[in-house]
């Protein structure tokens, strides 16, 4: 197939449309390297050393069928257009979106560059397919953020719940209620409802995934070659709790657990994130269904949990620090995940890849990390 990945440069988008490639797919990453950017304007490196884009996509060459095309798809809706005309995609896969929480709260100009950006890029998306008369199948990366922390309606099912209206007695479904945690899952919330609209008036194939925190690096493709390597945020900002506290161990810095440490999150590997991009792109839904909505998660873990999991493994404090965000102290999280474990997904578990991924990645490349940037500077 074509497939077109917004956002292919970035953690998650460069590891998958590799992957996607080397599965025969005919890729276009479209990308305005903002990732990369914003790293430099907030002093957040890569603790892996990544290679320019040029370098990365002649490496690319040898997985497979890889081409870029430069566009900021939010600002410039005249040339997004002209690639989409060009390239004609059966399958476009948007990871086109500011994705840090902490970073979508430090202020003014964050809260409205991540609404900008995100809600403006996914409307550009959709409104310029509908006059292209294209209806390729979307698979957007959307967050398990969506869904909030509290525990009223049981085990969280994939995007729908099923309720019976008290006045009339009726049972339905209904796209469960948006409960975000930032203004980053708001956009998420966001980008749900229109893609929604875009389906029932114009009828579009769309599958949304709601995805865990991605922990890891490397994938089995980003491994065979230095130009592929994928990047790894650690800083306050953009570093994900896991990834974090796995390269926090390495310096000896007293882990960074919020609060209690009782927050539960759901967790996936970058490789297995990879996987599932490529079983949704194969995997359309229905044309004008409201969008098929997968929990792209592994396992759900406290965060208290995994801090002691490192400590014990390496050697290293736990530091508790006050919570710099609104959120539960502690929260019970059950996640359904049966739409992708029914095409196939088996995930990775986290106690079998920790040590590998704290020795083989990490652990190389320690005379990099910048101590004064593990700490979040956002708060809200
Ligand atoms: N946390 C700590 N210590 C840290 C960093 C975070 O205790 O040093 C806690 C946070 O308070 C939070 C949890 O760990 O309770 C997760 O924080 P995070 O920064 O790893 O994840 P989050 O801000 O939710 O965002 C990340 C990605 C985002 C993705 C989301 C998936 O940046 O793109 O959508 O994970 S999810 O959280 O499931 O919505």
């Amino acid at each position: 197939m074509k497939i077109a990945v917004l956002g292919g440069d970035g953690f998650c988008g460069w590891p998958s449309a590799l992957h996607l490639a080397a599965d025969g797919h005919e890729v276009t990453i479209i990308d305005n390297l903002s990732r990369r950017a914003i790293g430099e304007k907030i002093s957040a490196p890569s603790l892996t050393p990544i290679s320019s884009i040029s370098e990365r996509i002649e490496a690319a060459k040898k997985v497979g069928n890889v081409n870029f095309i430069y566009c900021d798809i939010a600002q410039d809706p005249g040339r997004f257009k002209e690639a989409l005309a060009a390239i004609k995609a059966d399958v476009i896969v948007h990871f086109a979106e500011q994705r840090a929480a902490p970073y979508s709260m430090l202020g003014d100009l964050e809260r409205r560059y991540t609404i900008d950006n995100n809600v403006t890029g996914t409307n550009n998306l959709m409104s310029l397919l509908v006059d292209l008369g294209q209806r390729p199948h979307i698979v957007h990366l959307g967050t398990m953020g969506v869904y909030g922390y509290n525990d009223d309606f049981g085990e969280i099912p994939e995007g729908y719940l099923d309720v019976t209206v008290k006045s009339t007695g009726k049972d339905v479904s209904i796209t469960y209620p948006g409960n975000p945690g930032s203004i980053y899952h708001l956009t998420k919330v966001l980008d749900h409802q229109m893609m929604q609209f875009y389906a029932k008036n114009w009828g579009f194939q769309i599958t949304d995934l709601h995805q865990g925190i991605v922990w890891g690096t490397e994938t089995e493709i980003t491994k065979t070659d230095p130009a592929l390597m994928n990047r790894f945020d650690y800083d306050g900002e953009y570093g994900t709790v896991l990834n974090r506290m796995i390269s926090q161990a390495q310096v000896g810095f007293p882990l960074t657990v919020y609060g209690t440490g009782g927050q539960s999150r759901a967790f996936i590997h970058i490789q297995d994130t990879a996987r599932c991009i490529a079983l949704a792109a194969t995997n359309p839904p229905e044309m004008g269904e409201r969008p098929q909505v997968f929990n792209q998660v592994s396992e759900v873990h406290t965060v208290r949990d995994l801090a002691q999991m490192i400590a014990e493994k390496t050697g290293v404090e736990i530091g508790f620090l006050d919570n710099p965000r609104k959120e539960l102290a502690e929260n019970k999280l059950m996640v359904s995940n049966e739409g992708l474990r029914s095409l196939g997904f088996e995930p990775i578990r986290l106690d079998e890849g920790l040590v590998l991924e704290i020795e083989e990645t990490v652990g190389r490349f320690t005379d990099r990390l910048d101590k004064d940037v593990i700490l979040s500077k956002a708060r809200w």
